[in-house]
């Protein structure tokens, strides 16, 4: 492998010029779009100092003119390599810049820059799409107004898009016609859009509390209009929310939302013209399933937030890509909780953080939230800088309380508006809002990997006090061997043996101060001493998730039982659920057989199910099992088959136990719930869904259940999960209903994704068979990041028993896609090789087999960067 240079944090440079002005007009045609540029810039450069060269970056582009203030530049001025145009001399004044290209957006696979997407021309830009349009300094923080004129066919192309006002439009002679679109904030080229194509509008307003009308447009291929009454009034909620949380108002007139099936990811917050991938935007009320309602709130929402928290301020380089991320993410989180169920929320966050970042903080693409250095800046969107951000933003949140936490935002938003900032920036603004120092907390954003808190209690009988001492560790990563401690904060309790928290008062101190501290641990090891504690208590730790860490305290199963049934922290009583739980997939992993359920997890269960009418959400989330994920991510070497099937025990054992329970809540809380609240109703099905999960696992009565609730529901979220449990359970008896759904929904495509993906994460059968056949299926296409992702990604990171098959063929299957994808779509070959980076943490064959696959991969002579970053850090390991 030849090694692509790497980018350093350290190396940051200003830009050499400023940029005044760009005009932007795009001449679309169906196998040429000529691109014109025009932008003027002036040396930015200390006083007494020369300006350097202009660095204009542009990628594999085909150059038709440029011209320097109105003539082509002498050879001498002008360096062209791979990178781009270097031009010197330009000092003075002020020099204007005309660049045309010619871009081929049909043969873009790659989906960066100008690319169709079915009908529609549309672009992705973030975070170096623009370089593949034409020749400008494409950095976050060179940020100037934009003007746009897009020319296309009108028939072909009725509608013209891009971000900003709309500011003009006419007709051309020859069938074309034009409209230009001015955008009066500055931005960075990553938040460049521009879309073209026949597309249906659904238009709403949004009224601001300074009474401004925001028209609000959601564009879909006709096919799909219908689809986005969701999408607008979550739209809505997170304007409102916004205005209220942190009083930040809309900026535009109108802002677009625009459906795309072609997309690498979920979603993109270019100003005012949002581009979504159709699967977080479309919502047919007849076949959206309960999640995805909720994840086209979310993205929504996310996106929206994004408009401050991103777009007035942004970066100044890739690096701080979690000031944005995090941020974003953060404010998102406080959304769907405040919007939807605080203690849910929090819980998912925390399972989604160990479920996807934790393993990431283990593993060989261990980076810190803000990295150090990067090959391609598209491969470090990951759990670390989006979800890890946040909960170093969420520890922030906690240290300054909440209206301090937003005077800090505030004056970050003031101070760097339309500008580009740095994490320090968001950190200096904080302090100086509140009057905190906050500088301890850098080596959250410098540090990789997940901290380890120990906790170990002492009761002192004679004194009537407890101590608990504190400690932190946190394992080397690649490139980090040594390990500062970190400032973590713990919101603790501690509760009594007859399950009341009790009043905390501190050694030195005169009266207690309620039932629930934050203590935040500095040094690698702390004490400290509670008062009037008479019996030995359970301590209640890292309540409400305080912090982003691995807690270690030596639990009975009786302690957690207690914490289970009678604590009032909802993400406290959900661990100690999932450690009860897996508790006994451990027992049965080590010590083999089928041992029977411990007595302290039945009757813990037992509460739990009596109060399903009051939380059904919670109880869902609380009885579901940890996934074998997690539970290989708590073993030294990952037993594939043994993990599967210690797991299947205990998913029998309880279906089995509580079967009478399993079948009375099922038919209690499936099904539709007309005239229920839609939040309620969702988290009864959740429930429902659970006790038909239990129900299929007991036996051949509740696969007959599935079987009756896929033909007979009358919604679709009911019918995917029976359909996936019947997928799971028996591959013969699936066949049908899965002929049965394509017959009926195949012409839906987030229906089909759906389909697609219960297939390749199936556990019966033969499971690579099956994903095999489904790449011949007709519905399968390389060149949808969608379809891959439901196949293949869905495969290699969902079926461990099948991608992690003893005799390897998992691995080389997928390895040989990672290397046809590689040559069409870089950025998603570079996702689906990741897990075959993890082989270390798998016996010897299996590690032989995946490490031997990644050296294939790296042999390829014409590796993209993406995929040769992850690939050489994967064998490194
Ligand atoms: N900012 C975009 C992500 C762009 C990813 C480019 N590979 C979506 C988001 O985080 O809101
Ligand atoms: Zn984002």
């Amino acid at each position: 492998m030849t090694a692509p240079n790497a980018v350093f944090l350290k190396d940051y440079a200003p830009p050499s010029h400023r940029v005044h002005h760009l005009s932007l007009t795009f001449e679309l045609g169906e196998n040429e779009t000529r691109l014109h540029t025009c932008f003027r810039v002036t040396p930015d450069a200390p006083a007494g100092r020369q300006a350097g060269p202009l660095c204009l970056h542009g990628r594999g582009l085909q150059l038709e003119r440029i011209l320097v203030d109105g003539s082509a530049p002498p050879a001498t001025a002008m360096n062209h390599d791979e990178h781009g145009l270097t031009l010197t001399g330009l000092d003075g004044p002020g020099h204007t810049i005309e660049v045309t290209t010619v871009l081929r957006p049909r043969d873009n696979t790659a989906l960066q820059g100008l690319y169709r997407s079915g009908g529609l021309f549309c672009t992705q830009c973030e975070p170096e799409g623009f370089r593949h349009m034409t020749y400008f300094p494409d950095r976050p923080d060179v940020m100037t107004r934009y003007t746009t004129t897009i020319i296309a066919d009108s028939r072909r192309y009725p509608v013209l898009l891009a971000n900003g006002n709309r500011t003009g439009a006419g007709t051309l002679e020859d069938g074309r016609h034009w409209v230009t679109w001015h955008d009066p904030h500055p931005k960075p080229s990553y938040l460049f859009a521009m879309v073209a194509g026949d597309l249906s509008v659904h238009q709403d307003t949004h009224v601001t509390p300074s009474g401004r009308r925001i028209g609000l447009q959601v564009y879909t291929e006709p096919r799909n209009a219908g689809r986005t009454g969701h999408a607008v009034e979550a739209l809505q909620r997170a304007m409102r929310w916004d205005e209220e949380a942190y009083g930040l108002e809309y900026d535009l007139d109108c802002y677009m939302i625009v459906a795309v099936d072609d997309f690498n990811m979920g979603a993109m917050e270019n100003k005012g013209l949002n581009i979504f991938n159709a699967a977080c935007v479309l919502a047919d009320p007849r076949t959206a399933t309960d999640d995805d309602l909720e994840t086209v709130e979310a993205v929504v929402a996310h996106e929206y937030f994004h408009n401050w928290t991103g777009n007035r301020v942004t970066l100044r380089d890739w690096f701080q890509l979690s000031l944005k991320e995090g941020l974003t993410v953060f404010r998102e989180q406080q959304f769907c909780a405040e919007t939807g169920s605080p203690a849910l929320t929090r819980i998912r966050d925390a399972r989604n953080l160990r479920a996807l970042q934790f393993p990431e903080d283990s593993g060989p693409m261990a980076h810190p939230v803000r990295p150090g250095s990067y090959l391609d800046v598209s491969n470090f969107y990951t759990a670390t800088v989006y979800d890890k951000g946040a909960e170093v933003i969420r520890m922030l949140h906690t240290r300054l309380g909440d209206a301090g936490f937003r005077a800090g935002v505030q004056l970050y938003l003031r101070r760097h508006d339309g500008r580009a900032a740095t994490c320090e920036d968001f950190r200096g603004a904080l302090e100086d809002a509140t009057g905190t120092p906050l500088t301890d907390m850098a080596t959250w954003y410098e540090q990789a990997g997940t901290p380890v808190l120990r906790v170990r209690g002492r009761h002192d009988p004679v004194r009537r006090c407890y101590h608990l001492l504190l400690s932190q560790f946190t394992p080397a990563t690649p490139g980090q061997s040594r390990k500062q401690p970190l400032p973590i904060p713990v919101r603790l309790g501690l509760m009594d043996p007859g399950g009341q928290l009790l009043p905390l008062r501190m050694d030195g101190e005169a009266a207690p101060a309620g039932c629930e501290r934050v203590i935040t641990l500095h040094a690698e090891h702390q004490q400290i001493t509670f008062m009037d504690i008479a019996e030995p208590p359970v301590p209640s730790l890292l309540r409400r998730f305080s912090a982003p860490v691995a807690l270690d305290f030596p639990y009975t199963r009786e302690q957690l039982a207690l914490l289970l049934g009678s604590d009032d922290d909802p993400f406290v009583r959900w661990d100690a659920a999932q450690q009860l739980t897996l508790d006994a997939i451990i027992q049965a992993l080590d010590h083999g057989g089928t041992p029977p359920l411990p007595t302290t997890l039945t009757q813990a269960v037992e509460r739990v199910l009596a109060g399903y009418r009051d939380d059904p959400a919670f109880v869902a989330e609380t009885l579901a099992l940890p996934s074998e994920d997690y539970i290989a991510e708590q073993r030294a070497c990952v037993e594939v088959e043994a993990i599967h099937g210690a797991r299947e025990h205990l998913r029998h054992a309880m279906g089995s136990h509580f079967a009478a329970w399993w079948c009375d809540i099922h038919t209690d809380c499936a099904g539709s719930h007309a005239g229920v609240p839609r939040q309620r109703a969702a988290a009864l099905r959740r429930l429902g869904h659970l006790a038909l999960a239990y129900r299929v696992a007991a036996g051949a009565a509740g696969v007959e259940a599935a079987l009756r609730q896929y033909h007979e529901t009358d919604n679709m979220t009911d019918r995917l999960v029976a359909l996936a449990l019947l997928a799971d359970a028996d591959e013969e008896l699936a066949r049908q209903p899965l002929l049965t759904f394509y017959r009926r929904w195949g012409d839906d495509p987030l229906l089909v994704d759906k389909w697609l993906r219960i297939q390749a994460t199936a556990q019966a059968g033969d499971g690579l068979h099956r994903v095999q056949r489904l790449m011949r299926h007709p519905a399968f296409d390389m060149g949808n990041p969608n379809r891959v992702r439901s196949v293949l990604g869905a495969f290699s990171q969902e079926n461990p028993l099948h991608f992690h098959r003893v005799d390897g063929a998992g691995h080389a299957f997928v390895a040989e896609r990672v290397m046809e994808l590689d040559a069409l779509n870089p950025l998603i070959a570079a996702r689906l090789v990741l897990p075959l980076t993890r082989w270390d943490r798998f016996d010897a064959d299996r590690a032989a087999s995946m490490s031997r696959q990644l050296e294939r991969i790296g042999n390829r002579p014409k590796l993209s960067k993406e995929l040769h970053e992850i690939v050489a850090k994967g064998l490194a390991a």
